[in-house]
């Protein structure tokens, strides 16, 4: 199963930020696609919620250093 879930993220400031946290959601099992905008302070994750969930997005977020706003 593939599901889209546009994440709000806080805390990002330079194109770096974008990169860290493609590249912690990337790594992640399960995720098939990630994809951040820092204009929007967005992150689009494709992933299989039999395999990964929100939470566990959430967790990647906030261990990379980032704010997990919520699901919008
Ligand atoms: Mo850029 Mo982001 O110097 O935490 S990597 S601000």
């Amino acid at each position: 199963e593939r599901r889209d879930a546009v994440i709000k993220i806080g805390g990002m400031t330079c194109a770096m930020c974008v990169r860290t946290i493609e590249t912690a959601l990337k790594d992640l099992p399960g995720v098939l696609e990630a994809s951040v905008n820092l204009g929007t302070e967005t992150a689009r994750v494709s992933y299989d919620p039999s395999v990964v969930t929100v939470e566990d997005i959430r967790k990647t977020v906030e261990d990379v250093g980032y704010q997990f706003i919520g699901v919008e």
